[in-house]
């Protein structure tokens, strides 16, 4: 089936030091291996693979940080001005970003550079966590869990400024979906700014049919378009088992192809980006094969 489309452009991000441990930052490639450019080229998308930013260091070569409330700040700055910026490039360019991570701190440049494109966007967040810690809440100090806080003008200031800092997404055009491990100052934070929130009980109440129609609505309604971000530790650890911090009783990988279908026959995404594939602890590559499977449905591909 033929998606015309915009060309896509896929930056990889080998970022693993938003994360409590090592791999996330070889999941670009783990899931350039499972075969995506491949893919979208068979659906008939024109596909710029741009390859990936530089990062210096890693949780496998850099000193840990055990007392700093945010862990390797620095660099983290440093990778999400830069994607942040060509980010812009390609959405001025007319391209649609497909970002592949990378630990979920790179969702910070991701929509700081989605924000500079000057129109107003709404986000779907698909992650088993909400990702709203700032530097007072966090139980970790790991900086892939305050992402989303950051994307809404939340956080260090070192964060909230890169790319600019302006025209944050709004919490009414923010949706989460497929939520189970929420900290305590997060389920706060949430509640202050309305932030919907489906957990994986509402996905179960109402079926992910009507949850994705009601997140499309709270994203889509009145916003220039939605960024996806998709942590791949929103889906089940059986479907998805290489993700960093895995959380039992989460979608499984039909409920997610048919997520990602309605968004697609929604026509309103202008970027995605699939985070938190950790080869290290995967089985076959099972993971980036989920995530191939899901940008495949986010483009087009349908059963028959
Ligand atoms: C926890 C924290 C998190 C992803 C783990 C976990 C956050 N709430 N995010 N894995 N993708 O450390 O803030
Ligand atoms: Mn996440
Ligand atoms: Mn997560
Ligand atoms: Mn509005």
């Amino acid at each position: 089936k033929k998606q015309p489309g915009r060309p896509i452009s896929i930056i990889g991000v080998p970022l693993d030091l938003g994360a409590g441990r090592s791999g996330a930052g070889i999941g670009p490639n783990a899931i350039r291996y499972a075969g995506v450019v491949e893919r979208l080229e068979q659906l008939g998308c024109f596909v710029m693979d741009e390859g990936d930013l530089t990062v210096k260091g890693s949780n496998v070569t850099s000193t840990k940080q055990p007392n700093t409330k945010l862990k390797h700040l620095d660099e983290i700055v440093k990778v999400n001005e830069e994607l942040s910026t060509k980010i812009g490039e390609a959405m001025a360019a007319g391209h649609f970003p497909l970002i592949l991570g990378g630990d979920h701190s790179i969702a910070i440049g991701t929509l700081a550079g989605v924000r500079k494109s000057g129109g107003q966007y709404g986000l779907i967040w698909f992650d088993a966590h909400t990702d709203v810690n700032t530097g007072e809440t966090t139980p970790t100090g790991n900086i892939h869990g305050m992402s989303l806080a950051v994307a809404l003008g939340y956080g260090d200031p070192r964060l909230t400024s890169i790319g600019g800092g302006t025209a944050f997404i709004k919490p009414e055009h923010t949706v989460i979906v497929g939520a189970r491990s929420i900290d305590p100052g997060e389920r706060k934070f949430l509640k202050k700014l309305g932030v919907r929130v489906f957990t994986i009980r509402d996905v179960e109440r109402l079926g992910i049919a009507k949850v994705m129609e009601r997140a499309l609505k709270i994203a889509a309604r009145g916003t220039d378009g939605i960024h996806l971000s998709l942590d791949l530790d929103g889906l089940d650890p059986h479907d998805a088992p290489g993700v960093g911090t895995p959380v039992p009783g989460g979608l499984s990988l039909r409920e997610s192809l048919l997520a990602m279908e309605l968004i697609s026959e929604a026509g309103v995404a202008v970027s995605a980006e699939f985070v938190e594939v950790n080869p290290t602890l995967d089985l076959r590559n099972k993971t980036a094969r989920a995530a191939v499977d899901l940008i495949g449905a986010l483009f087009g591909e349908r059963i028959i």
